[in-house]
């Protein structure tokens, strides 16, 4: 450290020349986040102090993350299902599987995961010390769910699911998992991190939440489709229950137990995303939703004129392309396989879509 303090003035000089050195999102298309929703800056600024951790000490922030917890459960089909604000679909990744390794006690513990499941669950895997069987794909890079039964013994703690896939945005055939999960008394985790916060709002929603009944836990996170700042996932379970054995004890806070991964945790992000859920509504969700996948539709449309198909057409505002070159300029992405890949978030507007598709067909000039 400095032996003497900066001044303000030029410690805020310094400081805005790093922030100046960041991409702006507007030329991001490679991002499952997004500038925050102005109620979630506002928010935000209103609990930057308070601390989950010790939610004696901050009742008022303890209790929007019970409404977050329940709007979230509904939006779910179960208003009265468990959950916590986790830090992002890792956290809820990682904790799930926890839940799932207390509730099975087996000596070599495995976990079945579509091989377009996050790494995030290699990160829980090395944790937990849990064997990670892959489940391959079909043509759409959807979960070949015949595969399932083969890989599934009776040392299979969970199960993945996948609603909002991270490089194609497919949701898995979760109703048909949900029933091998019960016949095979297994425990089911769907990762909704990104499309948790999408496929609910779609004209015609993919089945994938705790209306089927072999689904044990879901992770949905605000901090992506729900424009919500940074941190801010959840993880819900059906049953409150489930969280009992991940409990220590804290005998010097003011709640005596926790189960959550972090110790101090922000409530600030959790606030917002409570502020952007309440400030939308269904409707607003819906709306925000429709424009994303309008704006991916028109985007393929454009790509396939111009000579670039479609790696898979997605559920969710994912696309993908068979198309090696990007313009100058723009972020893009590649899934493993190499396909260019393109997220479709609020801040990818039709704007943002045709100035892309003007230069994708300069480079053809
Ligand atoms: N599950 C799914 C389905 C995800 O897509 C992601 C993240 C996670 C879990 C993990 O969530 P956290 O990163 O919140 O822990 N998917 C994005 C990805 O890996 C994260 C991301 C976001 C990456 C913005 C880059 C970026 O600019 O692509």
């Amino acid at each position: 450290m400095r032996e003497v303090g900066c001044p303000e003035e030029e410690l805020f000089s310094f400081l805005s020349l790093s922030r100046q050195e960041d991409l702006g999102y507007q030329n991001i298309l490679s991002s499952m986040c997004t500038p925050p929703h102005p109620v979630a800056a506002r928010a935000h600024a209103m609990f930057l102090e308070t601390n989950l951790g010790d939610p004696g000490l901050f009742p008022g922030t303890a209790a929007l993350e019970r409404l977050l917890v329940r709007r979230l459960g509904a939006l779910m089909h179960l208003p009265e299902a468990g959950g916590y604000a986790t830090s992002g679909g890792t956290e809820s990744n990682i904790q799930a599987f926890r839940i799932a390794k207390k509730r099975k006690r087996t000596r070599s513990p495995n976990v079945v995961v579509p091989e377009s499941g996050h790494f995030s669950f290699q990160k829980a895997c090395d944790i937990l010390g849990l064997e990670i069987r892959t489940v391959p794909l079909d043509a759409e890079f959807r979960m070949d769910v015949d595969a399932v039964d083969g890989l599934v013994d009776n040392n299979t703690i969970a199960l993945v699911g996948v609603a909002g896939t991270t490089e194609y945005g497919v949701v898995d055939p979760i109703t048909r998992l949900s029933e091998i999960a019960l016949d095979r008394e297994v425990f089911l985790h769907i990762d909704a991190a990104f499309g948790g916060m999408v496929v609910p709002f779609l004209d015609r929603p993919i089945p994938f939440d705790f209306r089927l009944p072999g689904v044990n836990s879901i992770s949905i996170d605000p901090h992506k489709m729900g424009m919500s700042t940074i941190p801010a996932g959840c993880l819900l379970v059906r049953d409150p229950e489930y969280f009992s054995s991940l409990n220590v004890d804290t005998p010097y806070l003011t709640v005596k137990q926790e189960y959550t991964l972090a110790g101090t945790r922000p409530g600030a992000s959790v606030a917002a995303a409570v502020a952007v859920l309440e400030y939308l509504g269904m409707d607003g969700m819906r709306a925000v939703v429709a424009g994303c996948m309008e704006n991916a539709r028109r985007l393929i449309e454009g790509m396939e004129t111009l000579g670039y198909p479609r790696a898979v057409t997605p559920d969710v505002n994912v696309a993908t392309f068979s198309c090696d070159r990007a313009p100058a300029g723009w972020r893009v992405s590649r899934t493993r396989a190499g396909d260019m890949r393109i997220i479709c978030m609020p801040h990818v507007t039709r704007d943002v879509v045709e100035a892309f598709l003007g230069d994708m067909s300069d480079l053809d000039a």
